[in-house]
């Protein structure tokens, strides 16, 4: 039976932005498993499967399903042990989990400011009462504000990316010679902004701007 990947959609089903299930189908491509996607709206997420899903990505093999992008990434790699390798070893855990929680902290806050009301404008009229409520609760401010203000937040996100230009100096990935899920996370968090906005996010800086293209494939 094919992978199952429940993935984040907007009004047109055929929108995926969320940064998590980026990062899976990265995943998912670099083993070359094949796999469907079920578009999914942020209203719909606690009824994928008759489970009680808070959160997608969530991907269902067999009898298995798992949330969690790093869970998902591990039960690859554990399912699937001759398909090339995401996370090699305890050293490239410990690391993805630094990336990890780089990219929450030191990327996501910037993007979600900077694109907010442009995700709120692809949803349908259910999930952009949703959106605007839930976020506008947690950013404690109106989605209006945030769009005002967005090239204020996009040269402090800029200045962030910073780290990842001074790596690319001297090698290629965030996995060294080819990419590992370190890569992943941080495509799928660029992959973002890029697949819900028009907003241009990304700094005028090749190395990034040729390792971002060379993901995106
Ligand atoms: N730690 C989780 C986070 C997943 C997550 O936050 N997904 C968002 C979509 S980008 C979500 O499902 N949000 C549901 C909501 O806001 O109601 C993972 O790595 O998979």
């Amino acid at each position: 039976m094919t992978i199952r990947l429940y993935d984040l959609c907007g009004r047109d089903t055929s929108r995926r932005f969320s940064p998590y299930c980026w990062r899976i189908k990265k995943a998912l491509d670099h083993k070359k498993l094949a796999y469907e996607t079920i578009a999914v709206p942020f209203t719909a997420i606690a009824g994928i499967e008759g489970n009680d899903a808070k959160t997608v990505p969530m991907l269902c093999d067999g009898d298995r399903s798992i949330t969690d992008s790093f869970a998902i990434a591990e039960y690859l790699d554990e399912a699937y042990p001759q398909t090339p390798k995401l996370i090699d070893g305890a050293q490239a855990r410990a690391m993805s989990r630094f990336v990890e929680a780089w990219t929450y902290s030191a990327l996501h806050p910037g993007i979600v400011r900077m694109v907010a009301k442009d995700i709120h404008d692809i949803l349908d009229a259910e999930n952009q009462a949703y959106f605007r409520k839930s976020r506008e609760k947690s950013l404690k401010t109106t989605l209006e504000q945030l769009h005002a203000d967005r090239d204020r937040h996009r040269q402090g996100f800029q200045t962030n990316l910073l780290a990842l230009d001074l790596m690319l100096r001297r090698q290629p990935f965030i996995g060294g010679a080819t990419p590992n899920f370190a890569d992943f996370i941080v495509y799928g968090s660029l992959k973002w902004p890029a697949a819900c906005s028009d907003y241009d996010v990304l700094p005028q800086k090749p190395r990034i701007l040729d390792w971002y293209a060379h993901l995106d494939t």
